[in-house]
C-alpha cells in the first residue's frame, strides 16, 4: 500500500544567507563583498523601496561611493541581524525548534578578503569552524552555500567578476580551502544560489553592472557559463576530496502554468519554463546546453565562448541532487493585457485568478509546489531538496512580545501538505529549509520589515533596536510539525 507520510529521515530545516544575516562587517578580516555595496535610504517611502527591490541594479557611481562609504549605516547588508555574533544563541533556538538540518553560506569575503589573496584569512576559517561545530554540537546537519550572491568586491573592480574566467580559479582555491577545513562536516553543498538570478537580479546574480555593458545579454551568459564551469569544477573536486559527496544545483523555480488552454498560451509556458527554470538545470542534472536554447541566445544576440574541454568538463561532473527556491506561481500567456502580480526576483508576473496573493502580491500556491516536485523529479531522476519557501510579510510585535502569525501556519501547513502529497507521489524529496528561519534583512527591498521568520527579530530598517529575539506563534506549530515528523498534516 501507497504510504502518506514523510520519510524517517526526512530533514526539517531553515535557511538563511550570511550577507542578509551575519553582519561583523569588516570584524575577523573580513573584506568588502558585493552585497556590502547596496545602499539603502530610510527615507524612501515603501513605493520607492519596493520598486527598487525589483529594478534597482548597481550603478559605477553607487559603487565608488559605497567602498568609500566605509562609516556609512546605510547599507543593511553590513549589519544583518548581528547572526556573526549572536550565532550561540540562535542556534540554541534553532535546537529548541528542533531543526535537523540549518542552511547558511558561506561568507567568500571572510575566507578570501580580496578574492585573490595568496593565504586565506584564518579568523575566517576559525568563524566557520566555531559555527558549524556548534550546529553538530546541536546534532544539526549543514547545508552550506558557497556563494550567496556575495562575492569579494575587488574581483568586480580588478578582474570584471563572473565575467573574466580568472574568477573561476579563485572560487576554486576558496572552494578547496572549504573542502579541506569543512569537507568532513558539512553534508550538503550548494555551489550557487539560485543560479537562474542573474538573469532577473544582475548584480546579485551575476555582480555586473548593467551601464557597463556593451552587450548586456551577452555579458550575463557569459558569466552563467563560467558559474555553470565552476559548479562542475566543484563536483570534479568533490569526488576526489570528499568521503561522501553531496553536491547540489539550485534555481530560484518560476512556475508558470498556460493561462488558458489556447495553444499559443501552452506553447509559452513551455518556453517561459525552458527560458527561465530548465535551461540552468538542463546543464547542471543533465551536463549539456539544450538545443531549445539556440534560438533564445540567437534572438539576443548571445554567442557563449566556450574554452576547450568545457563540454567534457559539464557532462562528466553533474550535479547530485536538485535544489530549488519555491514561494509562488504564476501564468503563461500571449495576451498583452493580462492582469499582473509580482513575485520573487520579477516586478511582473501574470496573476493566477484562482489564487489569492499575500501583501506584497506574491500568490499563495501549494499545490504549485507540489506540481514542480514533480516536474523535477519526472525530468531529473534525482533527489530533490527544496532549500527556500515561506511567507515575507509586514508585522509588529504584539502584546506579550509575540507574533500571532496564523497566516504563517496557514501557509506552511498548505505547503507541507502538498510536499506530503508529492512525496505520496513517489518523489525522492529529502529536505525543506523554511527561508528566513529567524528574521533576516529582505534581499530585494532590503529593509527587516518584510519578515518571514519563525523567530521575531528585534530590529527596524534602520538597525535600531534590542536585537532581541522572540519566538512566533508559528514556533511552536513548526516545532511541532518536525516532532511528529508531518503525521498530523
Ligand atoms: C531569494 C534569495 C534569498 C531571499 C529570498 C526572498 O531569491 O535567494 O536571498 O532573500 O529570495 O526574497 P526577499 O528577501 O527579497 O523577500
Amino acid at each position: 500500500m501507497v504510504k502518506n507520510e514523510f520519510p524517517k529521515d526526512f530533514l526539517w530545516g531553515g535557511a538563511i544567507a550570511c550577507s542578509q544575516a551575519d553582519g561583523g562587517y569588516r570584524e575577523g578580516g573580513k573584506g568588502i563583498s558585493t552585497q556590502d555595496c547596496r545602499f539603502f535610504d530610510p527615507n524612501w517611502d515603501e513605493k520607492t523601496i519596493y520598486e527598487r527591490a525589483y529594478f534597482s541594479e548597481m550603478s559605477t557611481a553607487g559603487l565608488k561611493k559605497a567602498i568609500e562609504d566605509e562609516g556609512n549605516i546605510n547599507y543593511p547588508l553590513r549589519r544583518g541581524i548581528d547572526f556573526y555574533h549572536k550565532y550561540p544563541q540562535d542556534i540554541s533556538l534553532l535546537k529548541e525548534l528542533g531543526l535537523k538540518v540549518f542552511r547558511t553560506s558561506i561568507s567568500w569575503s571572510r575566507i578570501f578578503p580580496n578574492g585573490d589573496d595568496i593565504l586565506p584569512n584564518d579568523e575566517g576559517i576559525k568563524y566557520y569552524r566555531d559555527l558549524f561545530g556548534k550546529l553538530k554540537e546541536n546534532d544539526i546537519k549543514i547545508f552550506a552555500t558557497i556563494v550567496h550572491y556575495d562575492i569579494p568586491v575587488n574581483l568586480v573592480l580588478k578582474y570584471g567578476g563572473w565575467k573574466n574566467r580568472k574568477t573561476i580559479d579563485f572560487y576554486l582555491k576558496y572552494v578547496k580551502v572549504l573542502f579541506e577545513n569543512f569537507g568532513d562536516i558539512v553534508d550538503y553543498w550548494l555551489p550557487f544560489n539560485e543560479i537562474n538570478a542573474a538573469r532577473f537580479g544582475t548584480w546579485d546574480g551575476a555582480c555586473l553592472i548593467k551601464g557597463e555593458e556593451e552587450n548586456y545579454d551577452q555579458s550575463i551568459y557569459q558569466c552563467v557559463h563560467h558559474q555553470f564551469i565552476a559548479s562542475a569544477k566543484v563536483i570534479e573536486l568533490s569526488k576526489k576530496m570528499l568521503k561522501k559527496p553531496m553536491i547540489g544545483a539550485m534555481i530560484a523555480r518560476f512556475c508558470s502554468y498556460p493561462a488558458t488552454c489556447k495553444p499559443e498560451d501552452v506553447l509559452q509556458s513551455i518556453h517561459d519554463e525552458q527560458y527561465s527554470n530548465y535551461f540552468y538545470l538542463d546543464v547542471m542534472a543533465r551536463g549539456e546546453y539544450p538545443k531549445y536554447m539556440d534560438r533564445f541566445f540567437e534572438k539576443m544576440g548571445v554567442n557563449i565562448q566556450f574554452a576547450e574541454g568545457d563540454k567534457e568538463l559539464l557532462k562528466n561532473n553533474t550535479a547530485d541532487f536538485v535544489s530549488f527556491s519555491y514561494y509562488s506561481s504564476q501564468v503563461s500567456t500571449i495576451d498583452q493585457s493580462w492582469s499582473k502580480t509580482c513575485g520573487n526576483l520579477v516586478a511582473e508576473a501574470n496573476l493566477n485568478p484562482y489564487l489569492k496573493t499575500n501583501e506584497i502580491g506574491w500568490t499563495i500556491d501549494g499545490i504549485g509546489l507540489r506540481i514542480v516536485l514533480n516536474q523535477l523529479y519526472d525530468r531529473y531522476q534525482l533527489p530533490l531538496f527544496i532549500a527556500e519557501n515561506g511567507l515575507g510579510t509586514f508585522e509588529k510585535l504584539e502584546e506579550g512580545n509575540t507574533i500571532h502569525d496564523d497566516y504563517r501556519i496557514s501557509y506552511f501547513e498548505e505547503h507541507f501538505k502538498a510536499m506530503k502529497e508529492a512525496i505520496t507521489d513517489g518523489i525522492d524529496l529529502i529536505g525543506y529549509t523554511a527561508w528566513g528561519i529567524i528574521d533576516i534583512v529582505s534581499c530585494g527591498p532590503l529593509t527587516m520589515d518584510k519578515r518571514y521568520g519563525v523567530i521575531y527579530v528585534d530590529y527596524d530598517n534602520c538597525g535600531n533596536g534590542t536585537g532581541n529575539r522572540y519566538k512566533k506563534d508559528s514556533f511552536y506549530w513548526y516545532k511541532k510539525v518536525i516532532e511528529t515528523n508531518g503525521e498530523n498534516l
